[in-house]
């Protein structure tokens, strides 16, 4: 059978798949050497001829078995090799994607803004270049009321700006950028009726000697809710439910009575931070000043419209952001904010 060992000596040695199938069609194909044999039979004499057939059968089924396993071996080398050169090394330094994030004072503001649209509050926005009227006068704080001394303010001059009102109408007047959210206030009502409840996330300025608390660029929370019977006990109501959500059960709300021009009872509030065990200075606030309706009523019948504000009262409150956002993220310096460092920043990727 020295045909037999050729051929599986042929087949074990195949190298790949295609050399593997010339050998099957070579010994077992219609013109392959058994077949060829097979058909040569009918000449041989009986007895010769089931002894050649029976070893021709057991030829063919060995080849068969032989070119069977040898297919298997190869097809397995074949995965093998695959497998080694997709192979993952986990351990090797990733190819970093660049991911962005927002930015801490803006999450802290998403988070306030959740806080209260779950109260029925609805955010608006207003614009930071400001007119004098809005964020001052109209807030009961006159030209030479010592209260302007408050909140020392970036003038703006020759900008060539032409600022719109409430209604898109145009406003006389100096303009500043805006030191605080509550000319919101003024702007709000001017071009809505009661009863209604805001807040007022922004961005304000303040020409002031920065420090690890206090920059000349930072953001405020206002707060306005107006309508038939709305009392000092609402406003209580609205700063406990903002401490119970930002601190837990355990939170408690301080009231200490302040002056702000625009507000009569004034106040500044504290919210109790169970986790430092101390209490934290928020804003100011109070019942909003009869003098502030009448602002808004005077400058709603310029614009033609009716008095929209007698028989009604309101609070409201004005909270910084960034004091907030420094406990929550355990930020120790308000600079870093808008410092542009991007150490900094990269800290809040993938933070959305
Ligand atoms: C006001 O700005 C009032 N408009 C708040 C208000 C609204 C009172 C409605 C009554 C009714 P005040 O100047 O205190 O108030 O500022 C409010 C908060 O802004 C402060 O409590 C503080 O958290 C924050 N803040 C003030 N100045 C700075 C500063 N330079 N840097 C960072 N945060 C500041």
């Amino acid at each position: 059978m020295r045909e037999l060992e050729e051929a599986l000596a042929a087949i074990q040695s195949a190298q790949d798949l295609e050399a593997l199938k010339a050998l099957k069609a070579r010994y077992l194909g219609k013109k392959g050497l058994i077949t060829q044999e097979m058909k040569a039979l009918a000449s041989l004499p009986l007895e010769e001829r089931r002894a050649r057939g029976q070893a021709l059968n057991a030829l063919k089924e060995a080849l068969e078995k032989a070119l069977e396993e040898r297919e298997k071996a190869l097809e397995e080398e074949a995965l093998r090799r695959d497998l080694e050169k997709e192979r993952l090394d986990v351990s090797l330094p990733g190819v970093g994607l660049f991911v962005g994030g927002l930015h801490p004072i803006t999450l802290m503001e998403k988070a306030l803004l959740e806080i209260f649209r779950a109260l029925g509050y609805q955010a608006v926005t207003g614009p930071e270049v400001e007119g004098e009227f809005f964020n001052f006068d109209a807030l009961n704080i006159p030209e030479h009321h010592p209260a302007r001394d408050m909140w020392d303010t970036f003038w703006l001059e020759d900008t060539g700006l032409r600022l719109k009102g409430p209604l898109g109408e145009e406003v006389e007047g100096r303009l500043l950028l805006r030191t605080h959210t509550s000319p919101m206030q003024v702007r709000y009502m001017v071009a809505h009726t009661p009863p209604f409840r805001i807040v007022v996330p922004g961005r304000v300025f303040r020409f002031e000697q920065t420090d690890a608390t206090h920059e000349a660029v930072f953001h405020q929370l206002e707060g306005l809710v107006v309508g038939e019977g709305i009392s000092m006990a609402h406003l209580k109501g609205a700063i406990y439910e903002l401490a119970q959500a930002l601190y837990g059960p355990e939170s408690r709300v301080r009231f200490q009575p302040v002056y702000f021009p625009f507000v009569e009872p004034g106040a500044q509030f504290a919210i109790w931070w169970p986790e430092g065990k101390k209490w934290l200075e928020l804003g100011g606030a109070g019942m909003v000043h009869p003098r502030v309706f009448q602002a808004v009523d005077a400058y709603r019948q310029k614009l033609g419209l009716p008095p929209a504000y007698q028989g009604v009262t309101g609070f409201a409150f004005g909270l910084g952001v960034e004091r907030l956002a420094m406990l929550r993220y355990g930020i120790p310096d308000i600079r870093y904010f808008f410092g542009g460092r991007l150490k900094f920043l990269e800290q809040f990727r993938g933070i959305l």
